[in-house]
């Protein structure tokens, strides 16, 4: 079976050629100057769109488990808004309960996801329970394909590891070239705070961002840094929303320092005033860290163009405004924490090519390239080469569009970005050579999308 897609702009981190591009079954077989091939089984014209990569959305929580309630997306509803929204990988967390196993809790995750993916995808672990079983069992978790681990340094009593705990696995990381990944936020001292407005009768979902001010984002960052400097191990900063935190980055980066970071949508698009709108409308927008004041946005958009910020994840993790953000009502403190993105962030991030915040290049190499070198996937994904799995997305620059719940594919009952208005729309979507969206609707398939095993991380020389 051979797809030809004509006339378009393909793109790459270096910027847009005009190229055609041929696949073959899964794979893409060539890229040639447009008119060497004029035939396929299937073509597509892609005059005036670009053709990119297919998004890798590298930090997703489809049914997870948090608050006494489960993320709204399942695999199969999750991986189709992905599809919709031009993302054809996402990378996943499997998350260790304390006193369980990593390998039981990566069975779990297997069975919760296998035979249900609409695109490709991988896991990452998150442990939470850090003793001499957990770190021998991190070698298995790397030799199954999963080799970047999750901390916490927030939620004391649920997720966290003590500075000593994350020590130990980052001395594991660096023996076993694997990479950790750190939620970085002071959660001892926030939960002072949190303690202290519930006591004072502050209960609205404003004071969950006042509660978790950006300087505890900055010190334990920094802290994170300063532990992966003395242990030598590879570090990744996890949604990073604050300036303070980028300015540790890129100065651990500049003394040549392992360290990496993403960011996401909402930290770039949405601020603490949301947060603050009347009545309970702001737990739409909890998510930890939480929506920061407007200052910090021009940092985060300068860290993109600089890769101080390498990559643009979503952290997608929706639960419903109806029954589930409910649960907080009158205590912030028990607001689910996250937002849903996954469907948007293709196209949140365009808005930063149109705006001139970022180049085109650059688009991609945040949203697909780097994510794949990233997490060990290059060059089976984040490239349009021969030999790369055909995960392309065909992409109309000049189309409008408004986000909406009323539109969106994502399994749950509100939008963080109701209204907002978008220049470029996802046209079309290949995965592994297969359509799955075009114009007249979604033809993918649940159980289309495969486990990905993963290499280490491609940047560590
Ligand atoms: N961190 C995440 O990455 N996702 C959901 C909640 C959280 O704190
Ligand atoms: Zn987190
Ligand atoms: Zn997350
Ligand atoms: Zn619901």
């Amino acid at each position: 079976m051979r797809t030809l897609i004509k006339g378009g702009t393909v793109l790459s981190p270096t910027g847009g050629v005009l190229a055609d591009v041929l696949v073959q079954d899964e794979q893409v077989a060539a890229v040639t100057a447009p008119g060497v091939f004029d035939t396929a089984d299937t073509v597509l014209d892609a005059t005036g769109k670009y053709v990119l990569p297919g998004g890798i959305d590298a930090h997703t929580h489809m049914e997870m488990p948090f608050g006494g309630t489960f993320s709204a997306d399942t695999f199969e509803t999750g991986t189709t808004a992905a599809a919709w929204g031009g993302t054809t990988t996402i990378i996943d967390f499997a998350v260790q309960a304390k006193g369980t196993s990593l390998v039981s809790t990566l069975d779990k995750w297997h069975e919760k996801a296998d035979g249900n993916c609409a695109v490709d995808y991988g896991f990452h672990m998150i442990v939470s329970d850090v003793n001499d079983a957990t770190l021998k069992e991190m070698e298995t978790c790397i030799d199954s394909g999963v080799t970047s681990f999750k901390m916490f340094m927030a939620y004391p009593g649920v997720f966290y590891s003590t500075d000593g705990e994350i020590l130990r696995a980052m001395q594991k990381a660096r023996e076993t070239g694997s990479t950790i990944m750190m939620h970085a936020e002071n959660g001892i001292a926030i939960d002072e705070l949190v303690a202290q407005a519930l006591a004072s009768g502050k209960g609205e979902p404003v004071q969950h961002g006042l509660t978790r001010p950006s300087a505890l984002e900055g010190e334990a960052t920094s802290r994170a840094i300063t532990l992966a400097q003395v242990t030598g191990a590879p570090l990744y900063i996890v949604h990073l929303s604050a300036a303070e935190a980028l300015s540790a980055v890129a100065e651990a980066r500049d003394s040549g320092q392992h360290v990496f970071a993403e960011t996401c949508p909402q930290y770039l698009y949405l601020s603490i005033d949301d947060l603050a709108k009347p009545g309970f409308e702001g737990a739409k927008y909890v998510a930890s860290p939480p929506l920061r004041e407007k200052r910090h946005q021009a940092d985060l958009w300068r860290g993109l163009r600089t890769n101080d910020l390498s990559v643009v994840s979503t952290d997608h993790c929706p639960f419903c405004f109806k029954d589930q953000k409910e649960l907080g009502r009158g205590d912030f403190s028990k607001i689910p924490n996250g937002m849903p993105g996954v469907e948007h962030r293709m196209d949140l991030l365009h808005q930063g090519v149109v705006a001139g915040e970022i180049s085109l290049g650059r688009w991609v190499e945040a949203c697909s390239t780097t994510p794949a070198r990233m997490f060990g996937l290059y060059p089976r994904k984040g490239v349009i080469a021969p030999g790369s799995d055909a995960d392309i997305v065909i992409y109309d620059p000049a189309a409008r569009q408004t986000l909406s719940a009323e539109t969106h594919h994502m399994n749950v009952d509100y939008s963080a970005y109701e209204g907002f208005e978008i220049t470029g729309k996802v046209e079309t979507v290949l995965s592994r050579g297969k359509v799955v969206v075009s114009p007249s609707g979604f033809s993918g398939g649940t159980g289309h999308g495969r486990f990905l095993s993963r290499e280490k991380c491609q940047y560590l020389n």
